[in-house]
This record gives C-alpha cells, sequence and structure tokens, in this order.
C-alpha cells in the first residue's frame, strides 16, 4: 500500500516536472496552438496594463492574442464626470497591445452596473439620453481603429429572456440597444460590434438575445457577434446548452465568442451560474473549503471540464471567433472575491504561482 503511495507520488512530481520543463522552454502557447482556430483571450486589470506584473506579462504576451480590460474602459472609469473623461489606463493598453499585436476587444460601452456616480440616481431621461450618446460617441471615436471590437451592449437581458429593467431601459425604451450599435457603428465604422452577457446559453435568455440579434439585423443595423460570457462551474458546465447556442447564433450569420471564460470550484450560495456583479453573500469557512490547495478529486474533474469544452469548441471551431479567459492567472480571478469576500478560488489555466495547471496542457493536447 505504502509503496504504491510513493509510487505514484513519484510519478505525480516527475509530470509535473516535465510539464513544467516544456512550460519553461516555451515550446508551446496557448494562442500558437489555436492559431488555426480562433483567438485566445485574456481580461487585463491595471497593474498588468502598467507594467507592475511581469510574471503575468510574460504569460500575457506569450500565450495570448487577445486582451479585454477587465475593468479600465468601463464608463465609471472611463467618464467619472458629465464632461470629465479618463483614457490614460485605456491608452496605455493601447500602447501596450500594438507593442506586443494583441486584439483588444472594448469592454464595454453601454452596461447597468459600474456607472459613474453622477449618472446612477438620474432622473430625467434627457440627461440620461445625454450619458448614452456622448459616451458612446466620444468613447467609440476615440479607438476607432485601435480596438478590434466592442461589447456595445453588456447583460440587457434577465434569466427570464425579457430586457434587464435597467435605468436605459427605463429612461429611453426598448428601442436603446438598437441606437447603441447604430452610433457605436457611427463613431467607430472600423471596430467589430458585439452584444454580450452571461447565461445566454440558457434557454430563456438565449431566446432572448436571439430576439435582439433578429431585432438589429431586421432594421439594417449591423452587429458582428455575440459574447457568451463562460462563467461556469467545474462540475456543472451546461455542455448540450453550450452546443445549442453556438449553433443557433452562428445560424443568424454573427461570429460566437466565449468572452469571459473562468471555471469557478467552489461552492455557490444559490447554486447558480448567474454572474451578476451586485450579488452578495456573507462569508463562512465551510463556503471556502480550498484555502490550502486544491483537492486531486477536485482537480482532476477541473482539468476535464476545461478537456471537454475545448474539444466542443474545436468542433465548432469555424463559427468561434474568440475564447477569452476572466484573468489570467488565479490570483487576479473576480471569483476569489465574488459572491463572497476573501475566498480562494482556482479557475483558471495558471496557478497563483503563474504556473500553468495540468488542464493547460490538456487544452494544447487537443490541438495536435
Ligand atoms: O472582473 C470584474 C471585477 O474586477 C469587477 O469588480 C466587476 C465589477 O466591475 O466586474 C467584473 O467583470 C465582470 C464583467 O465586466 C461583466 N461580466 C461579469 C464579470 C464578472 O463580474
Amino acid at each position: 500500500m505504502r509503496k504504491s503511495i510513493v509510487s505514484f507520488l513519484v510519478m505525480s512530481v516527475s509530470i509535473l516536472i516535465q510539464y513544467q520543463s516544456l512550460f519553461a522552454q516555451q515550446k508551446t502557447s496557448l494562442q500558437k496552438s489555436y492559431h488555426n482556430f480562433f483567438l485566445i483571450g485574456t481580461a487585463i486589470n491595471a497593474p498588468q496594463i502598467q507594467g507592475l506584473d511581469s510574471k503575468a506579462s510574460t504569460l500575457i504576451t506569450n500565450e495570448f492574442n487577445a486582451v479585454t480590460p477587465e475593468n479600465i474602459m468601463k464608463s465609471e472609469v472611463i467618464h467619472p464626470g458629465w464632461e470629465v473623461y479618463n483614457f490614460s489606463l485605456a491608452d496605455k493598453m493601447v500602447e501596450y497591445a500594438q507593442a506586443h499585436q494583441l486584439k483588444i476587444n472594448g469592454h464595454t460601452l453601454i452596461w447597468h452596473s459600474q456607472l459613474p456616480a453622477f449618472m446612477k440616481h438620474m432622473q430625467s431621461a434627457d440627461s440620461v439620453r445625454n450619458f448614452f450618446v456622448n459616451h458612446i460617441e466620444t468613447v467609440a471615436k476615440r479607438y476607432d481603429g485601435k480596438v478590434f471590437s466592442w461589447d456595445v451592449v453588456n447583460e440587457a437581458l434577465e434569466e427570464d429572456g425579457t430586457l434587464r429593467k435597467s435605468i436605459f431601459l427605463e429612461k429611453l425604451g426598448a428601442s436603446y440597444i438598437a441606437e447603441a450599435f447604430q452610433l457605436a457603428q457611427k463613431a467607430s465604422p472600423n471596430a467589430e460590434l458585439y452584444y454580450n452577457d452571461y447565461n445566454i446559453e440558457q434557454p430563456k435568455k438565449r431566446a432572448g438575445a436571439i430576439a435582439i440579434i433578429k431585432d438589429l439585423q431586421a432594421k439594417g443595423i449591423r452587429i458582428d457577434g455575440v459574447g457568451i460570457q463562460g462563467h461556469w462551474r467545474y462540475n456543472k458546465i451546461p455542455f448540450k446548452e453550450i452546443e445549442q447556442s453556438i449553433i443557433e447564433f452562428s445560424n443568424l450569420g454573427v461570429k460566437v465568442m466565449f468572452t469571459e471564460l473562468d471555471l469557478g470550484v467552489l461552492p455557490n450560495p444559490w447554486d447558480s451560474d448567474a454572474a451578476d456583479v451586485n450579488m452578495k453573500a456573507t462569508y463562512s469557512a465551510k463556503m471556502n473549503p480550498y484555502m490550502n490547495g486544491l483537492p486531486d478529486s477536485v482537480q482532476m474533474k477541473f482539468t476535464e471540464g476545461y478537456e471537454s469544452l475545448f474539444k466542443l469548441f474545436i468542433k465548432h471551431k469555424n463559427k468561434i471567433s474568440r475564447v477569452t479567459f476572466w484573468g489570467v492567472h488565479d490570483g487576479q480571478s473576480w471569483l476569489n472575491g465574488w459572491p463572497i469576500k476573501g475566498r480562494t478560488n482556482y479557475p483558471l489555466l495558471f496557478d497563483r504561482n503563474y504556473q500553468p495547471k495540468e488542464a493547460y496542457f490538456k487544452v494544447i493536447a487537443l490541438t495536435k
């Protein structure tokens, strides 16, 4: 018994060393392996854009060919006052991306969340309209030719597929989505324009997204793609719905993307895949079970999850244009702080020490 445990340990360590040395030699990378299939992206944060995280920078430039700013293009940051725009970090990101041939997906023009303080409780429809038009025109125009694409509207749907009761719907009416795409097209004719949301692989919400796309198309307004965010749980990945969504969205003639991929391993208080940043729950030790490391059984299932997911993506590679992870490494993930603050989650392909996990090699091996 003891002997077999020892030989199992020796085998595991030697596999790990093999993997890590392969990685160190940089013979391979995600973006190189998937070059003929689709773009491989990551969300990047402010320190990474400012060059303050050199280990992450090495991963970003070696492993990825697309980036999405995790927060710095949200209206709260880029448009903090009526006439005040703060472009410094976004401009820096453009420089960084140009220097490393990374395609930028601008995230995001119109989102009900993370709005600037001055417009959160705005009462007058005229003021909301002014903000809306001014924001899209200014930001989209400045980055025309610099960003490859925009999430023009983000998370406009409720789980039942109806339009979310956001300040935009309330004050501007349902046509705000079409208007946002029109304004974006005019201000940034060179960027691809996308609708982005979580859980739109689920039938009811998917029907809502299809209705949005069809409405734009019927009005002759350009929409180039749809982003399925992909915040899933490692052991509850909705494969059937994902595949069905790839097919249905693609049948509408738009590109399909997975835009914020991560596979959380921690218990979810509501047993749900909603990624609503406003949902919060209180901390308890029971809800943070893997503070000191992930059990092998979970790690194995996590690896299998990523492997099966990428198998599915490869099967539909002609319909998928990009797969973006929501963060470079586990330490950066929003899932350490949501929906419960202070937890230790393990959702990405690189660990807290910036090292690739087994899932990374499995995902790459699928391309051979
Ligand atoms: O990862 C982002 C986190 O750092 C922010 O605090 C949060 C609020 O702005 O947004 C997170 O990113 C969200 C993305 O912009 C839209 N889809 C859900 C993402 C996870 O909440």
